[in-house]
């Protein structure tokens, strides 16, 4: 284990060593030498990384490493038939850099790794790395991130931005909050209005915006290039203000609602088993499946305060099977698990707090029963937008605010709901609701550095099986290696939060 604390990576590999000898130089001479399908994609992504981060030249070649090359091998036998979906090796010595993996996403996340060992002085001083070797696969294969873009909107650019920073901690799945009360943000052909009137404003009267079918696929294409799925939500029956406001048939009185710029949440609903909202949904759920190359389609079904529980297992039965029929997996927040009709494999995320209350256990466990799995998003650990300090100007603190970052790192995602182990878990995500983030760097501050800490909570090994995860958790160890990742997002230009408690370096600005 002491050797493991010198290779300063997050999320911890699951082995990581240093090794005797002299450490690897990339020399001007360098190149990246590629093996097997895919190899070639992701040594063009870590070429332009040196080339935009470190000033360097290298080509790709499709030929052996020869002395002081980096090389990427994908092939079988590379990793343990276990861990090949997403498992890499890196071994790094004078003679060169190699990285191997069965799949191209193995290899893509050992660049990630290889990323953060990479000094930051690169462009100016000699590239070099200390020998090692890791092992590495991850504990779960669904590690998420929310952005919500209905409250304020965040566009293409803003959106890769967010891809480019979370794929360094190996974040896979990207959740697009596509629709709320305040924003419908997905363009809807057949339903022009939804972003025509529905899109035009945000939370406090911010501008609004809208992602256009082409637009959408390419995002969708950009993440896909990094291994990243982007999971589409369109939030029903409640969150629909946007809609409603856009199209007077879709309310009972015919009466289209004003847009809606507040932070309220509950007071919108559409209608079950009305002949114009049926044809709305199964024109937005089939135009969004086709955008959508990913397995999963998010249904939303939070907080429903002004649907009837009748109406509401009415529409979620109706507008699960919807997303079943063209093919997708449904993924719905807890409280869609009320529904006993479920299509088979329904997905559910859970955002109660780390001791469920009420009947949110049992509404979890619900999916479970179905033949679905589960994604964990405890409110009061993994939610970014919840302050980090008592009177923030940024965040919210309903969630039994604040979160400190050591809160966001020491949980565990298989001790939150009784009966629900790592074999139900689907994965982890961090959810970012925007109502009071207008901007990228208030995003990003809210977001970083606490994404970190729930990526390592995702994809490192489960803490010893002790009662208190809290010791389990080695929080000062996690502090040092943030440091140092610390320093790479501020030569990324990203606006981490400096929070107490970490040794951040002050040789590099903010
Ligand atoms: C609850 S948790 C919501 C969102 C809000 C968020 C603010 C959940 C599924 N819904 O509508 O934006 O709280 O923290």
């Amino acid at each position: 284990m002491s050797a493991n604390q010198r290779v300063s990576v997050i999320p911890q590999p699951v082995s990581a060593e240093t090794r005797d000898g002299a450490p690897f130089t990339l020399a001007p001479t360098a190149r990246i030498s590629v093996a097997g399908p895919g190899a070639a994609e992701v040594a063009g992504l870590l070429m332009a990384e040196l080339a935009s981060d470190c000033r360097r030249d290298l080509t790709v070649v499709h030929e052996p490493p020869v002395y002081g090359d980096i090389a990427i091998v994908i092939a079988e036998d590379e990793v343990a038939e276990e861990h090949r979906a997403e498992g890499y090796s890196l071994t790094v010595t004078a003679e060169g850099v190699r990285i191997g993996a069965a799949t191209a996403a193995g290899a893509f996340w050992g660049v990630q790794t290889l990323r953060q060992l990479v000094p930051v002085e690169c462009a100016t001083d000699p590239l070099t790395i200390a020998p090692l070797s890791i092992r590495d696969h991850p504990r779960f294969g669904y590690r998420g991130a929310m952005l919500d873009v209905a409250r304020h909107f965040f566009g293409p650019d803003a959106v890769k931005r967010f891809i480019d920073a979370i794929v360094l901690v190996k974040v896979n799945h990207l959740h697009l909050h596509l629709t709320d009360d305040q924003g419908w943000r997905i363009e809807i052909e057949s339903w022009p209005n939804l972003t025509a009137h529905g899109g035009s404003t945000g939370s406090d009267g911010s501008p609004g915006g809208f992602f256009t079918q082409s637009e959408f696929r390419d995002l969708v294409a950009y993440a896909a290039e990094r291994h990243v799925t982007i999971v589409p939500e369109l939030d029903m029956p409640g969150h629909t203000n946007a809609a409603l406001a856009s199209y007077p048939e879709l309310n009972p009185s015919g009466v289209a609602p004003e847009l809606y710029t507040g932070s309220k949440v509950g007071f919108s609903t559409l209608q079950t088993g009305d002949p114009t909202t049926d044809r709305f949904l199964a024109d937005v759920i089939g135009e969004v499946a086709a955008l959508t190359p990913g397995p999963y389609l998010h249904i939303g079904g939070d907080e429903c305060l002004s649907t009837s529980s009748e109406d509401f297992l009415g529409f979620i039965a109706h507008a699960s099977a919807l997303v079943a029929s063209q093919g997708k997996t449904a993924v719905g927040w807890h409280e869609m698990g009320k529904s006993e009709n479920l299509p088979s494999g329904t997905v559910g995320q859970y955002w109660d707090f780390l001791t469920p209350r009420g009947s949110s256990g049992d509404e979890t466990l619900s999916f479970v029963r179905q033949g679905g799995a589960v994604i964990m998003s405890p409110a009061d650990v993994s939610y970014l937008d919840i302050v980090y300090e008592d009177g923030d100007r940024l965040g919210q603190d309903w969630a039994d605010g604040p979160t400190e970052l050591r809160s966001a790192f020491v949980w565990d995602p298989a001790r939150i709901v009784a009966g629900l182990g790592d074999s139900h878990l689907l994965g982890v995500e961090a959810p970012l609701w925007t109502e009071t983030m207008a901007t990228v760097e208030d995003v990003e501050e809210m977001v970083f550095p606490r994404l970190a800490a729930v990526a390592e909570v995702a994809w490192s090994v489960a803490p010893a099986d002790t009662e208190a995860v809290e010791s389990a958790r080695d929080f000062a160890d996690f502090a040092d290696r943030l440091a140092a990742l610390g320093e790479h997002w501020a030569a990324a230009g990203i606006a981490f939060r400096r929070v107490p408690g970490v040794p951040w370096r002050d040789t590099v600005s903010a």
